[in-house]
């Protein structure tokens, strides 16, 4: 079952929780209460508001409150509003396919690769395809890192290359054999018309015609990338939003470590 320790402190804390039926919690246990915002197209006036909570409960929430509304401009009108939620899931039988490795911090990776693999792991990154954002990638590789979590190319046991974005797959392909890398990190942050799909398993099929898919540990990032899709796509692992580099950093020296004593 999901949620482990704090769900359970929950539970004892408010015998009214039951996680086969959860609400949204506003100030009270099962109270329902969801925040919407959102623009309709009609001027603003008692109409506009009126249709604003039918539009709310056509949603599945009772007692909708419009609390703020301004036409943005003629005819556009915005809303902040509230409703309570009827509907409920069962939290119970949720299953969510995660990366199976333990998180370690940056000192703690490197601890790990000293003993055991004892030499640098080398990582190419990459945004790759038409994908011209590169903070994602960044984030994850560059020196200064993200959220307090400083990126790959600090860590002193891993030789990071970051390529930027709008990378080609044979060029990250060719710079992955140069470098002989034992990691390649792709990040994919437009999803529009599923081009990420397309580039992704481009890149996977690049890899197998190029005989290095086993010989690399393929890893995908970027805010609409599950480690479900990932695995689908061909990929070791997928990272979502909020992945820091000692996620990644940890996934990548474990998963070596793993092959090897396979070997
Ligand atoms: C900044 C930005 C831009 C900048 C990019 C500048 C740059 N140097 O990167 C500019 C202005 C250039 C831009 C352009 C475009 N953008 Co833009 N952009 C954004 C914006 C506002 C922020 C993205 C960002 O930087 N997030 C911050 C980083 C830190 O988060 P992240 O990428 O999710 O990364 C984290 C995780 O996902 C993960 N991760 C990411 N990559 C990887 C890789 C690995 C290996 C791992 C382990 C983890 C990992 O770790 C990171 C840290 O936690 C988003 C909207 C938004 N608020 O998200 C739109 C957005 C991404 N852009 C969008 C679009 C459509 C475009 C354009 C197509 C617009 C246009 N019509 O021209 C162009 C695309 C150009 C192109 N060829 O790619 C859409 C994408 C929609 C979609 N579903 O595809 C968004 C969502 C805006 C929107 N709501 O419509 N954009």
């Amino acid at each position: 079952m999901g949620g482990g320790l704090y769900s359970t402190e929950v539970q004892d804390f408010d015998k009214t929780l039951d996680l086969k039926r959860v609400k949204p919690y506003g100030d009270t246990m099962n109270d329902g209460k969801v925040q919407l915002s959102f623009t309709l197209p009609v001027p603003s006036g008692p109409e506009a508001i009126e249709a604003a909570k039918q539009l709310i409960r056509s949603m599945g929430m009772d007692n909708p409150q419009v609390v703020f509304t301004k036409e943005l401009t003629p005819g556009f009108t915005f809303f902040n509003a509230y409703g309570s939620l009827r509907h409920t899931v069962n939290y119970t039988t949720i299953r969510v396919p995660k990366v199976d490795s333990k998180v370690m911090d940056m000192q703690q990776v490197d601890d790990y690769i000293r003993e055991h693999i004892g030499r640098k792991l080398v990582m190419v990154g990459a945004s790759t395809g038409s994908d011209a954002h590169t903070v994602g990638i960044d984030a994850i590789m560059n020196m200064k890192g993200y959220a307090g979590h400083y990126g790959l190319e600090r860590y002193a046991m891993i030789e990071a290359h970051n390529l930027g974005s709008q990378v080609s797959n044979e060029e990250l392909i060719a710079k992955a054999i140069h470098h002989s890398a034992d990691a390649v990190l792709v990040s994919q942050t437009v999803t529009q018309k599923d081009i990420h799909i397309k580039n992704c398993t481009e890149l996977i099929e690049m890899a197998e015609a190029e005989g290095i898919r086993n010989r690399m540990i393929l890893v995908c990032g970027g805010p609409r990338i599950s480690h479900e899709l990932a695995k689908e796509l061909g990929f070791d692992a997928g990272f979502g939003v909020n992945t820091y580099a000692n996620d990644v950093a940890s996934f990548v020296a474990q998963e070596y470590v793993k092959r090897k004593a396979k070997q």
